[in-house]
């Protein structure tokens, strides 16, 4: 097939990348240049060929009866026969609502599309809520309030290159996109700031002027405080305020009582170090400019709404949104984090962001659908409510899912595994057997990232092509036919397609008008230009790069300020639990690993984060293994002894299942506005785990890993640790 130009399979950055295939369908992959990448590619991107031929690859559907039962591989015939039929007989018993679908980030804008209308019209559910909840749902909720729009970035990545100061808030960048760094070390080199705060001294903030060890879950009464002092030291930007915006009076109110003495009790943050912050960006505002962006850090909370608004709050008041090189972003994640919440996955919208329970909007997709707009279900619970309501009286029997490894990225893993049990279906696609597959009844395996077509909106909010390399395997279905195939089979009478570009089309005209606005974007148009920023209503519009320059898409085209209020995390520190708990990346693994466990040159184990302090009061030393405990779960990891962390304060990455599976121990409790969990930040106690007792840890639970067909357990490149085996 020879050289083919695409990106890559996995995060928001997208790097573009040739892939080369030889004769015998083997790819190899080389950097390509774009203005996000630069040529750059990280680890997992230059190894993302990998699993394409890995063992691992599921190639046929499997099916079993029973869920104590091993699976068997079925023809695709007998496998979307059972699952239809299952559909049939559980919406005639229990309603419409009784079949769920979890859909994901990492699918195309196609797929993501397809998906929400094949649960809004071939199965008519409310119950559709996608992994985005997870990510990117408090970033784009305090945007969509203070905006009027939710688009990860307001600039294309290179103006941020120009910027005078950033202030990175809980992102860790030279490890979860390392290739984006290229655009922050100008910044550095030229003079400028570069301020990360995390409570840990990450790759990324070695690199910045100022790191701020912010204690987890205290952001909210930082970015108050950062606003106190702007406006104290009368920074604000007075004629912005009155000009732009809306609501200053009462989030100074709220920031008021925030003066850095008492935010330094708070957040560990001196005031020197307060306050050299907001210097550094009233001087970038009154030069070349400033950036405030957020990422999972300071968004996985209880109150990460709130706290991505009062940056937002910051940012309003030194007059920065729609200037040059300035402004709020955040930084998206999944490879599709930005169009797979715009098209219609997610329980409260429709396609082109627009709201499910808007008339209006409901006429509009109904009518491109073909479908009477009352027979449009309306806005289901979010992803996490929807889980814990599974199997429940009155919940959902059944449910499908496309590109989420939830049983372990969920919080509160076990309990998540005691939902999934109580299904009577569970149907998972996906392209290996993932720790969700090995729980499912029916497994339908599916193409990947470099066997098929589509498109996929970067963190930027640029639409660009995903194509196709090489051929799938014999015995692997598009995700588009599989809903093609299975809606037909429901009966539905409305239009479905395999085909990626009529299904894009008629995204584009489900889209024109709404918010996010695909209208103008063909697939011509990216291919000739590379890629075309949204909003782009015609074909004659040029996209738009940059946001806000002219105003806020909001009814009076100020953006708002909203009055926010500091509160503790949901679960704090006491006598049994004294330890805090926060989550997140490492460079070499992906998300739930479901794929990056399988390519062995990534390989890498489960790690706890401990400062010499507290593993000395712990009675930990390097290279033990940790038992870290909540009042939901437990987690394995290995001691890894590091000063770069606040002593009050573990870490543990997620990207592994099982007893190493970390969100076994993290806290559901949800923010009230986004819905999103609080992962970055919980109550634990630690305990050391003598090497016998650890032989059979999972032996003394009275519960057996259970033996399945086809590429059964995953590496977890950790020897001396349990055997990979499904969350229990
Ligand atoms: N290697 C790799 N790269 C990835 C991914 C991956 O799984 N692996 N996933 C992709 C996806 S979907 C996403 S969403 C992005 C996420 O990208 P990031 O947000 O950069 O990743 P995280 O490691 O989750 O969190 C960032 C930092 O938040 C810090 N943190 C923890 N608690 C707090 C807190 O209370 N306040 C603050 N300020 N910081 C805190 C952590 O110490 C961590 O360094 O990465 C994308 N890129
Ligand atoms: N403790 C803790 N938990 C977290 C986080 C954290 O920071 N801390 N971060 C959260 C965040 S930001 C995210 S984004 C989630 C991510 O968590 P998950 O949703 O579990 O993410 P992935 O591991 O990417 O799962 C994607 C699954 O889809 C499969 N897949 C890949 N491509 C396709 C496709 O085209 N179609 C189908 N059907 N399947 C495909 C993959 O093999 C994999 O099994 O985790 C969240 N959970
Ligand atoms: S930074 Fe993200 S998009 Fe770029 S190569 Fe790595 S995983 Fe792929
Ligand atoms: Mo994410």
């Amino acid at each position: 097939m020879g050289n083919t130009a695409t990106h890559c399979a996995y995060c928001a950055l997208q790097c573009a990348m040739t892939l080369t295939a030889d004769a015998g369908g083997r790819v190899t992959v080389g950097p390509r240049d774009f203005p996000t990448n630069r040529g750059g590619l990280c680890q997992k991107g230059w190894t993302a060929a990998e699993l394409l031929t890995s063992p691992h690859r599921l190639t046929s559907p499997l099916l079993r009866d029973d869920r104590s039962a091993p699976f068997r591989e079925a023809s695709w015939d007998e496998a979307l026969a059972v699952v239809a039929a299952a559909i049939h007989a559980t919406q005639a018993e229990y309603g419409q609502d009784a079949v769920a679908v979890l859909g994901g980030g990492g699918l195309t804008n196609e797929k993501a599309y397809q998906l929400g209308k094949f649960a809004r019209v071939a199965l008519r559910t409310k119950n559709i809520d996608y992994n985005g909840r997870y990510c990117m749902s408090s970033a784009a909720a305090a945007s969509n309030r203070a905006f009027g729009i939710d688009r990860g970035l307001p600039f294309p990545l290179p103006d941020l290159a120009e910027t005078g100061a950033v202030l990175i808030a809980g992102g860790n960048v030279a490890e979860t996109m390392p290739p984006f760094m290229q655009h922050l070390a100008p910044v550095v080199d030229r003079g400028g700031s570069l301020i990360v705060a995390d409570p840990r001294r990450t790759a990324t903030a070695e690199r910045a002027t100022l790191h701020l060890p912010v204690a987890p879950g205290t952001d909210l009464a930082l970015a108050l405080g950062l606003l106190h002092i702007a406006v104290a030291d009368g920074h604000a930007d007075r004629a912005y305020i009155h000009d732009r915006t809306t609501g200053f009076d009462a989030a100074w109110r709220a920031a008021a009582q925030w003066w850095p003495e008492r935010v330094e009790r708070v957040t560990g943050v001196s005031v020197q170090a307060q306050r050299a912050t907001v210097a550094a960006l009233a001087a970038g505002a009154r030069g070349r400019g400033a950036v405030v962006l957020t990422a999972r850090g300071a968004e996985q909370q209880s109150k990460g709404t709130d706290t991505v608004t009062a940056l937002i709050n910051l940012t309003l008041a030194l007059g920065l949104p729609g200037r040059p090189s300035s402004g709020f972003g955040c930084i998206t994640g999944q490879g599709n984090g930005q169009g797979g919440r715009e098209h219609g996955q997610k329980a409260d919208q429709l396609p082109g962001y627009r709201k499910i329970d808007d008339p209006a909007a409901r006429a509009h997709v109904a009518g491109v659908w073909g479908v009477d707009p009352d027979d449009l279900p309306g806005p289901g619970p979010s992803a996490y409510e929807l889980i814990e309501s599974l199997g429940t009286d009155g919940g959902p029997r059944a449910l499908l899912v496309h590109g989420t490894n939830l049983a372990v990225s969920s919080p509160r893993g076990r309990f998540v595994a005691e939902r999934l049990a109580a299904l009577d279906l569970l149907v998972v696609s996906d392209v290996v057997l993932s720790e969700t597959a090995a729980l499912a009844d029916v497994v339908l395996p599916v193409t990947q990232w470099a066997e098929e077509d589509g498109t996929m909106t970067n963190l930027e909010g640029r639409v660009i092509r995903r194509r196709r390399a090489v051929a799938p395997p014999p015995g692997v279905r598009t995700e588009l036919a599989v809903l093609t195939e299975l809606a037909d089979r429901l009966d539905c009478k409305a239009e479905f397609s395999d085909d990626p570009e009529t299904v894009y089309d008629e995204l584009r005209r489900a889209s024109a008008g709404g918010v996010a606005d695909y209208a103008g974007i063909g697939w011509d148009r990216i291919d000739a230009e590379g890629g075309v920023f949204w909003p782009c209503p015609t074909t004659g519009h040029p996209g738009t790069p940059r946001l806000f320059a002219d105003g806020f898409p909001t009814p009076d085209g100020r953006a708002r300020f909203v009055a926010v209020e500091h509160r503790p995390p949901a679960e704090d520190v006491d006598a049994e639990h004294p330890v805090y708990l926060t989550t997140g990346r490492i460079l070499q693994q992906y998300q739930s690993g479901a794929q990056t466990r399988r390519i062995p040159a990534l390989a890498a184990e489960p790690h706890v984060e401990i400062h010499p302090d507290l593993a000395g009061r712990s009675g930990l030393a390097d290279g033990d293994l940790v038992r870290v405990v909540s009042r939901r779960g437990d987690a394995v990891g290995r001691v890894r002894l590091t000063t770069t962390i606040r002593p009050d304060t573990v870490f543990m990455p997620f990207h592994w299942g099982g007893e190493q599976a970390v969100n076994r121990v993290t806290n559901p409790a949800l923010d009230p506005v986004s819905r999103m969990p609080e992962f970055k930040v919980c109550a634990v106690r630690l305990e050391r785990v003598p090497r016998e007792a650890h032989a059979a840890p999972t032996a003394t639970r009275g519960r057996r890993p259970r033996r399945v067909v086809g590429p059964d357990r995953l590496p977890s490149g950790a020897k001396e640790l349990a055997p990979h085996e499904p969350t229990d």
